[in-house]
């Protein structure tokens, strides 16, 4: 199922990714601690990387994929922790990924990075501290979301994507795999873990929050892995071909890392055709839930735009 972005669509898409990022911007200052004493020092390097201006992809796929299931006023509203709770997992992610121990990067979000600025060990604990907030929110009383069995069942679908057998095990093998040449496979698994993981969480978890039927559930789940990949390899792709200007991280990066990219192993062309069979498996997933999944339809349209 081919479907590209028209004009309207892509207006369309654009407003929308611009309202949803104001109301995440508005709920994180709502819903992260402020900067006051006794932790002003540490409060502002937690802030700096938060408020950085990134896209907010994975709150705003939490946010939609919650609409499909509830498009009740109220439930944007409810879903608004879980979708900050992911936003602050992933800033952390980055945060750590930039340290010299990691990729050793001086840019993020067309800023410094937090270790450039606040040094090494405070770099450490501001994404410590957005990690650990996360899971405040998830299960903190005033931002509970769902009933108690509905909110174990999100906590742990972001829990497990974020650790070990899912971000943490993919940049764990990313790290390990630095300048070998590798089977395709093994890129396979890294992508999926490192990038893929939170994604298609961010998915699942709007779903369950809004409350999802398991099948409802395994559909959306089937969608956010295949646009994970794609945001990965669109990803890869942006790494090789954009300018650090646009990116407003250091392009090239993966090659001075001596890391292996869809493009080392396809060329950009087959990378580009990829991604848009990767897209249209996404959304040929979703098909069933016909109108209702209009948005997260553009959504992964938007991702193959964005891979030019
Ligand atoms: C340190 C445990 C740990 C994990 C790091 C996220 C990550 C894992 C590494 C980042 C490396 C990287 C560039 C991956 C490609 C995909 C990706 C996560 C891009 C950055 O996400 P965007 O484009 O960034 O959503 P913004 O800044 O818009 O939030």
């Amino acid at each position: 199922m081919k479907r590209y972005l028209t004009m309207t669509s892509q207006v369309k898409i654009k407003q929308f990714l611009t309202e949803k990022k104001e109301l995440v911007e508005s709920a994180l200052s709502n819903l992260v601690p402020s900067i006051t004493a006794p932790f002003e020092k540490h409060l502002e390097s937690f802030h700096y990387s938060l408020f950085a201006g990134g896209k907010r992809i994975r709150p705003i796929l939490c946010l939609a994929a919650g609409e499909i299931i509830s498009n009740a006023p109220e439930t944007e509203k409810k879903l608004l922790p879980v979708a900050c709770a992911l936003e602050c997992i992933h800033t952390y992610s980055l945060i750590h990924d930039d340290l010299p121990a990691m990729d050793n990067d001086s840019l993020r979000r067309g800023r410094p990075t937090n270790h450039v600025v606040y040094g090494e060990a405070e770099a450490i604990l501001a994404g410590d501290g957005l990690l650990t907030w996360a899971f405040d929110l998830l299960s903190n009383q005033e931002s509970i979301v769902a009933d108690p069995a509905r909110q174990l069942r999100i906590i742990n679908i972001i829990a497990r994507a974020a650790g070990t057998l899912g971000m943490v095990g993919g940049q764990a093998l990313d790290i390990e795999n630095e300048n070998k040449s590798y089977p395709f496979e093994l890129l396979q698994t890294i992508h999926k873990n490192k990038t893929g993981a939170l994604i298609t969480a961010s998915i699942v978890s709007g779903a369950v929050a809004a409350g999802a039927s398991s099948e409802q559930e395994k559909l959306l789940e089937k969608f956010g892995d295949r646009i994970g990949l794609a945001f990965q390899i669109a990803d890869d792709l942006l790494d090789a071909t954009s300018t650090t200007e646009k990116l407003g991280k250091t392009a090239g990066a993966d090659q001075m890392n001596g890391k292996a990219t869809y493009p080392d192993y396809f060329g950009i062309e087959k990378t580009r055709e990829m991604v848009e069979n990767v897209v249209s498996d996404a959304k040929q997933a979703i098909e069933t839930f016909g109108k209702k999944a209009d948005i997260l339809m553009e959504l992964a349209d938007y991702i193959y735009a964005r891979s030019y």
